[in-house]
């Protein structure tokens, strides 16, 4: 049988800064083994039915569920933990406000004391993988090691892994070092902490999504802004989707939200019925990075090669797409069971649940079956809707910007900045609802700018220059806009029916951008009439219509007083052209 010579290499013998580093952690640590993970099928299967046979997954209903498990968590670690997540810089100010921060030498000596002898009787893992293309020049690579078998696989579906990233690695001797361990998975010895300066991480006492998963919040956002920063472009919290108009021509769309706030379905949605000859093609779901082009456009690579998304409120009507692609070969993680072992959620619409995301007999009072931030993981190709252009290294072109949060009031159903530096400041002011993606208060509004504030690795005061400079010098700037599809009547309706629904408001900002679309000039920025989105078979009525494109005068005086008191933050840091920017849309409202 032919074989290509380089599989005679051992994994070990790869890299030696690797293989270095991982010798150290393995003194430090104490495991009974090391694998070091190959990223083929055969060792996916092979850690699965170890999972299986073990108990940490359970097989899901083969006939309807195809190649699906479930994975429960301790109820204790069930979503991202902010108040546990450092920036450790050597200048406290290089964090900034927006982070918690330690001083990088008492970080690590924290970190080290819980990880000496952690491994003692487990396997360490060694988890090489690409973020993007491995043919990309914009790809960033890095080694995750954990002893979280439920890790390796999840980095199996969300990242190049395995042999082609490590031999990338081995040319050029970088990466990022992700060091994790579950601990005991207790609260109280648990600590995500990032070194940007030193391009590591090191992660302690969680097995869930973004406090574990190394390559995704903490590598490609945290590490990766930062290193953005230093080298000319942006690492974001986006989805980026293809538009294909009935003429046949695409558009590439980036949108930042925060966490659970519609992005992985804005990224795969359905056109409706009433737009016959819309096309939509996913390249990302969660991060974007922007890179200026030669041509003066901004172009954008995914850097992931999955979707660790939310489960509840996934159905056939909301978003047809993800209901078909989590039906096989996907990763579920604290959802539901029905008594013929198939997956349950609250807005399945259909099914009843019998056994709770904790393993107990289901119980209404004791709330949700499935957990609010129960997650699939799943590989992006298994996504009807996703675009061959995922895999181009140099990425697509942008077209627009899109801005968005979760808002009940305040934020109208679509607004488009004046040019990049209002842009700037609309991203700047994003305020959402808290949701259960991270541990906490749910449903409190709080300042999310541009949906970074868990995520920026340094001081965002610094980041908003960095936008304002990148912008300046780009020639063909996307458009920058902000949407809200959460706002709600006095009876806690939504106004707005989204999902699908959503390509009108893409649309209209497609043909902004053509410079064919019309809209009304409002001291917030431009905002389209009724009459300038096209309402075709639209089901809402024109009193919703009207409420969902206005802005109330008062409330936004209010909004501008509690952006400028935030912004106060960030001191002397802050840059003067945010604060004019905040003043023209201050002296527009006086005005108006
Ligand atoms: P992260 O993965 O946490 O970064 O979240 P995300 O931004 O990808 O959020 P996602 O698309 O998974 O949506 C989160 C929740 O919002 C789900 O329960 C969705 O059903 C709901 N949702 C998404 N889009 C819409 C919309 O247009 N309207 C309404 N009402 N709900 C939506
Ligand atoms: C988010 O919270 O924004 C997520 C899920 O996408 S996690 O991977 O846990 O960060
Ligand atoms: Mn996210």
């Amino acid at each position: 049988m032919a074989t290509a010579p380089h599989d005679f290499t051992a994994l070990p013998q790869l890299s030696r800064a690797v293989a270095e580093w991982v010798e150290s952690v393995r003194q430090l640590t104490q495991p009974a083994q090391v694998h070091w993970c190959e990223g083929s099928q055969a060792e996916v299967r092979k850690l699965t039915g170890e999972l299986l046979a073990s108990g940490e997954l359970m097989a899901l209903n083969a006939q309807q569920f195809p190649g699906c498990n479930l994975a429960r968590s301790k109820p204790n670690d069930v979503a991202r933990v902010e108040h546990l997540t450092f920036v450790c810089t050597r200048s406290k100010d290089d964090a900034g406000p927006n982070n918690n921060w330690m001083a990088p030498d008492e970080a690590h000596a924290k970190m080290d004391g819980l990880f000496a002898g952690c491994m003692r009787g487990r396997t360490l893992y060694v988890v090489p993988y690409c973020m993007g293309p491995l043919d990309s020049p914009y790809s960033r690579c890095g080694v995750e090691i954990t002893d979280s078998a439920y890790v390796v696989l999840n980095m199996a579906i969300m990242t190049r892994m395995g042999r082609p990233a490590l031999e990338r690695i081995a040319r050029t001797e970088r990466f990022v070092k992700g060091l994790h361990s579950i601990g005991e998975i207790d609260p109280e010895r648990r600590f995500i902490m990032h070194f940007p300066e030193e391009l590591s991480i090191k992660s302690f006492g969680s097995g869930y999504g973004g406090n574990a998963l190394l390559g995704k919040k903490c590598h490609a956002l945290r590490i990766a802004s930062w290193q953005a920063r230093t080298e000319g472009w942006l690492a974001e919290h986006m989805l980026i989707v293809g538009l294909q108009s009935p003429r046949g021509e695409t558009h590439y769309i980036a949108a930042a939200f925060p966490s659970a706030c519609g992005k992985t379905n804005l990224a795969m949605l359905i056109p409706p019925d009433s737009m016959p000859g819309w096309k939509v093609f996913t390249v990302g779901d969660d991060i974007a990075w922007l890179h200026p082009g030669p041509d003066g456009r901004l172009w954008a690579i995914n850097p992931e090669a999955g979707y660790f998304g939310v489960v509840p409120g996934t159905n056939p009507e909301t978003n047809r797409n993800a209901y078909d692609m989590i039906r096989r070969d996907t990763l579920f993680t604290n959802v539901a069971l029905t008594a013929d072992n198939r997956p349950w959620w609250e807005g399945l619409k259909s099914g009843e649940p019998t056994i709770d995301w904790q393993g107990r007999p289901y119980d209404p009072k004791r709330g949700p079956a499935a957990h609010p931030n129960s997650r699939f993981t799943v590989a992006a190709k298994r996504n009807p809707s996703y675009s061959p252009h995922s895999e181009d290294p140099t990425g697509v072109p942008l077209s627009a910007i899109v801005f968005g949060g979760r808002r009940r009031e305040v934020a109208p159903l679509v607004y488009e900045a004046r040019d990049w530096a209002h842009g700037v400041l609309v991203g700047a002011s994003v305020a959402s609802e808290t949701t259960a993606a991270a541990t906490g208060q749910v449903g409190v509004v709080r300042r999310d700018p541009m949906a970074m504030q868990p995520f920026c690795g340094y001081n965002f005061a610094d980041y908003w220059r960095h936008w304002l400079d990148l912008g300046a010098k780009i020639k063909r700037p996307p458009r920058i806009f902000h949407v809200n599809w959460f706002r709600r009547d006095a009876h806690g309706k939504f106004l707005w029916p989204g999902f699908g629904e959503n390509l009108r408001v893409l649309a209209w900002m497609l043909d902004r951008s053509a410079g064919t679309a019309r809209a009304a000039d409002a001291p917030i920025g431009w905002i389209p009439r009724p009459e300038d989105l096209n309402t075709t078979g639209l089901q809402v009525g024109a009193d919703a219509l009207r409420e969902l494109l206005s802005m109330d005068p008062v409330l936004w005086r209010k909004e501008t007083g509690e952006i400028r008191e935030y912004f106060r933050r960030y001191g002397e840091r802050l840059p003067p052209a945010l604060l004019r920017e905040l003043e023209k849309t201050e002296a527009r409202l006086a005005a108006g």
